[in-house]
Formats: structure tokens, C-alpha cells, sequence
């Protein structure tokens, strides 16, 4: 089966900082690229995402002192990780990765970009309820179904993937158009957590099927 007039490709934070030489770089992040470019011809719609911090975001281990990236600390809203500053507004890092080539997409959308709370799903921030728009922009264009790549696995593509079920959206993850960071076990619970809601793993051969 093919991708319809009522999906979308959702490629997830294909940025700087999360490839190698990156301030958060993922083992393998630009690898992403390949198979991505490969299914987007396939699909009539596509919407690109940007982690877009400012300088001192909660997020950032930098903003707690003696707190070190990857620690867990108690933010109001629960548990956040913290993490090397990245994805900076306006700074390199932050830019999409200049092999990225998809001048179809319609949509950039950008997230995170409230100091005081983080924003790993391209739906809600981390506080699973204040929205990002993109639900209601794909509601309004009839997109229903998601099919996700990017970066991480684990984090920003699974957390938006988990979202999208909860709205009642079909989600297909193209795993091999996917790396991820793998903290603490975090892919095998993003795993479990996709069998638990229905998202759906593909190949980028067969993106369906
Ligand atoms: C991400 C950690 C922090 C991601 C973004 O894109 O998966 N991960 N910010
Ligand atoms: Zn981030």
C-alpha cells in the first residue's frame, strides 16, 4: 500500500546537534538522511521539526548548578533529563543538517522554545497537555495518518509518535530512518510503550507493508 492525500512524513529534529560533532550528538544521527530521502518522494505532504531552545532552557544541566547531562531532576511539571545545551535558537547546532534536501515540506514546526518547560513530542511539551498546533494544523489539512524518521527513537520521535495515538492519529514509525540515544534502557521502554498504543514499526522498503 502506498501513502495517501491523508498521510504525512513527520521528520523529526534531523539537526545539527543531534549528529555527529553535535553538542547532543546521536550515534549515527546523519545516517537518518539516506533512507529519508528515500520514502519522501512517496508522500504527498511533509512536516519538518526543529528543537529550537533559547539560551538558558530548563532542560539544559547548565541551568541547574551541579547538575550534570543526563541526571533526572524534578521539574513542576515531573521528571525531566537534563542535557548538554543544544539545538540553541539562531546558533549552528540549531539548524537543520545541511544534507537534509526536502524543500517540499510544507511546515516547519518548532518546539521547546518555552524556557521553564521542554518539548520532546512535536504535539505537547512535557507536560503532556500544552499543545505545539500541530494537531490542530493537521486536523484542518485532514492529515490522519503519521509516518515518523528522525531523531531519537527514543525520545523525540516516540514521544510524538505516542501523541499521535493519543489523538486518535494511525502512527507508522520507519525505524531504519531512525537512531536513537538510548538512555537507560529508554528504547526498549519506547518499544514496549509503541506495542501498548498501537504505533505501528516499518521498514523505509516498505513503509506499509
Ligand atoms: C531530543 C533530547 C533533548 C530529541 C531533543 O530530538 O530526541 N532529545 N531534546
Ligand atoms: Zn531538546
Amino acid at each position: 500500500m502506498e501513502p495517501t492525500s491523508h498521510d504525512v512524513l513527520l521528520v523529526i529534529d534531523v539537526q545539527n546537534d543531534f549528529c555527529p560533532g553535535g553538542q547532543l550528538a546521536v550515534a549515527g544521527g546523519d545516517c537518518v538522511i539516506e533512507p529519508i530521502h528515500r520514502i519522501a518522494p512517496r508522500f504527498e505532504h511533509i512536516v519538518v521539526t526543529q528543537d529550537w531552545h533559547p539560551a538558558n532552557h530548563l532542560s539544559f544541566a547548565s541551568a541547574h548548578p551541579g547538575k550534570k547531562p543526563y541526571e533526572q531532576i524534578a521539574l513542576s511539571y515531573g521528571p525531566q533529563t537534563l542535557w548538554p545545551d543544544h539545538c540553541v535558537q539562531g546558533t549552528p547546532g540549531a539548524e537543520l543538517h545541511p544534507a537534509l534536501h526536502l524543500p517540499q515540506a510544507e511546515l516547519i514546526l518548532r518546539k521547546g522554545f518555552r524556557r521553564e518547560i521542554d518539548s520532546y513530542s512535536a504535539f505537547f511539551e512535557n507536560d503532556r497537555a500544552t499543545p505545539t498546533g500541530l494537531a490542530g494544523y493537521l486536523r484542518e489539512r485532514g492529515l490522519t495518518r503519521v509516518f515518523l524518521a528522525g531523531l531519537a527513537y527514543d525520545f523525540c520521535v516516540g514521544y510524538s509518535a505516542l501523541d499521535a495515538r493519543r489523538l486518535g492519529l494511525e502512527a507508522v514509525v520507519i525505524r531504519d530512518a531512525c537512531r536513537a540515544i538510548d538512555l537507560n534502557g529508554s528504547v526498549r521502554k519506547m518499544d514496549a510503550e509503541f506495542e501498548k498504543s498501537g504505533v505501528v514499526l516499518a521498514k523505509s522498503e516498505a513503509p506499509v507493508g
